[in-house]
């Protein structure tokens, strides 16, 4: 008899150990801990969907007939950590052997090889690319690009693919989105779930022992089962896949989702394939209900990024969460917690995230990104606060994802400049500039934005390294042609706006 562990992300019904088990003699473990409940403050939204998913995959599986160890989070047995539920289990059943599915995260991984007991980890194989797949893409490649990454996977996976030619002629129509948000455009509602006897029995204790995370937890209607994922995701498609693309990088105040799927959450913990999401995304083209820039657009999002970002995180190794080439080293402002700002693009993207356990791409990446980045935050300490503040957050994926693509802190692996802008580009893709205190087509002086001022800040600080990058030449040459004085004015006042930062002054 061998003790199976089932980790809170790993709810797929033929995930790799349940394949290989024997459903008549193992015993499956599943516990809710201390330590993964507190190895960040997790956001108590998060906290809350992934007990309440574990708890009634459980239930799922016994009704399959598995045999199921669970501990819940109240249970004066509760050893604390999954090394001391598999031990604690381990002796009472006398069990010496365990079989699991490699977790997603180092510390977890690090943490197994310790117990002495004899456990088989096996890859995690939910992913189109293996660790093996991905090292042999990356051998020798002297920059990983996603794009060229993202074509082999549509070749393997045949999506949208005409024999060996990509659908429509090109294998990337991302210039046909793009486009900012109107506070005109008819957005769809997300699919909401009422919470059940165990969403609710959930609800209470998370909000008796997590209350004071940063984070609201009611109203919560995420989806915590299979089915219910399986509709949020009919749902995208029936009524925000045709728009997907074109509004994929807007804004709008008070619309958090716009038209986004609202599944990276679910993919994530295993209520939803990420290959059989993609083959419905790609019939919906087939049939003509979406157009090809939007699925494209979407798809290259799935095989594309969240595999690449995988690939990079296991190839990199535990310390790439330590990486901080530009040395940044400012603490993470209290705004990020939802203390007080003018800055209305900021407000606006906490705010939500505070509600939703939620942001979209480019909230995490142009605005709560771009601003930690320009004001010279300590990566390692944006990298917990995203880890800890969504839903969707685990560590194989946010890490490379804010530490690579948003905090530039790993030196450029595989993003090819820093994704730094002024307030412009905020303005262009939002409506937020309009109700905010400082005035973006202000450059310097009274009122000037400040992702204005730390734009330049930024591009100043760190010129010897990005002046001699091709995709920055521009800016250098922008901010060389301006006057003197001007330059003088911009930096001052970025660090005048820095110090009542670290201050902890309202900004
Ligand atoms: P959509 O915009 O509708 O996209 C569809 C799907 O594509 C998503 O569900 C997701 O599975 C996938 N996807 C899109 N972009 C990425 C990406 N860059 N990396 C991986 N998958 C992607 N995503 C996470 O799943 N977990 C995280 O912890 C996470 N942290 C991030 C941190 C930063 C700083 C940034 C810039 C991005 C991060 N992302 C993360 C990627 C992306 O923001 C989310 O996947 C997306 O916002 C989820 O919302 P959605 O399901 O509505 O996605
Ligand atoms: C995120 C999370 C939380 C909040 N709680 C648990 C838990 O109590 N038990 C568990 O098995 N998993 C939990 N998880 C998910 C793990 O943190 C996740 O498996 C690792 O981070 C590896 O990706
Ligand atoms: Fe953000 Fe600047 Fe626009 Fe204000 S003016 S919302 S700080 S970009």
């Amino acid at each position: 008899m061998k003790l199976v562990l089932v980790l809170g992300d790993q709810l797929t019904p033929d995930i790799a150990a349940l394949r290989q088990a024997d459903k008549a003699q193992d015993l499956v473990v599943m516990a809710e801990v201390a330590t993964e409940t507190q190895y960040v403050p997790h956001h108590p939204k998060k906290i809350a969907f992934v007990l309440a998913s574990m708890r009634k995959f459980a239930d799922r599986l016994r009704a399959d007939g598995w045999q199921v160890a669970y501990t819940t989070l109240d249970d004066p047995q509760n050893a604390g950590s999954v090394p001391g539920e598999l031990l604690r289990r381990a002796s009472d059943t006398g069990a010496t052997q365990v079989l699991t599915t490699r977790p997603g995260e180092w510390r977890l991984i690090a943490a197994l090889e310790e117990v002495p007991l004899h456990l088989e980890a096996l890859e995690d194989d939910r992913f189109l690319a293996s660790h093996a797949d991905f090292g042999t893409w990356a051998e020798g490649r002297k920059q990983l690009r996603m794009e060229f990454f993202y074509r082999e996977m549509r070749r393997r996976t045949g999506l949208l693919m005409e024999g060996d030619t990509p659908a429509g002629g090109k294998w990337n129509f991302d210039h046909e989105n793009r486009k900012p948000g109107k506070d005109d455009l008819f957005l769809p509602e997300p699919l909401r779930f009422e919470p059940d006897p165990i969403v609710a029995e959930v609800l209470d204790l998370v909000e008796a022992r997590f209350g004071e995370h940063f984070g609201q937890l009611r109203p919560f209607g995420m989806a915590t089962d299979q089915t219910q994922a399986d509709a949020v995701l009919t749902h995208f498609i029936d009524t925000a896949l045709p728009a997907f693309g074109d509004y994929q990088d807007a804004m709008l105040s008070g619309r958090p989702f716009l038209y986004h799927a609202l599944i990276s959450a679910y993919l994530n913990i295993g209520l939803l394939d990420p290959l059989d999401v993609c083959r419905r995304v790609e019939a919906a083209w087939s049939d003509g209900r979406a157009p090809l820039n939007a699925v494209e657009g979407f798809i290259r999002q799935i095989i594309g990024w969240r595999e690449f970002v995988r690939g990079i995180y296991f190839r990199e190794g535990p310390t790439y969460t330590d990486r901080n080439v530009l040395g940044h080293d400012r603490a993470l402002p209290a705004l990020y917690w939802g203390g007080e700002t003018g800055m209305a693009c900021l407000s606006e993207a906490v705010g939500q995230t505070r509600e939703q356990a939620y942001a979209h791409h480019i909230q995490r990446l142009m605005v709560t990104g771009n601003f930690a980045l320009i004001a010279g935050i300590d990566p390692a300490e944006v990298h917990q606060w995203y880890l800890a503040v969504y839903a969707d957050a685990f560590e194989w994926v946010e890490a490379p994802n804010t530490l690579g693509m948003s905090q530039f802190a790993d030196g450029g692996l595989f993003a090819t400049k820093p994704y730094v802008s002024s307030g412009n580009y905020i303005d262009r893709m939002s409506d937020y500039c309009g109700g905010c205190r400082y005035s973006v087509k202000t450059k310097v002086g009274e009122g000037a934005c400040p992702f204005n001022l730390l734009y330049w800040h930024f591009m100043n600080r760190h010129r010897e390294r990005f002046a001699v990058n091709p995709r920055m030449g521009q800016m250098y040459r922008t901010w060389d042609r301006m006057d003197e004085g001007r330059r003088a004015d911009i930096l001052k006042e970025a660090e005048d706006f820095l110090a009542r930062l670290d201050a902890g002054e309202v900004v």
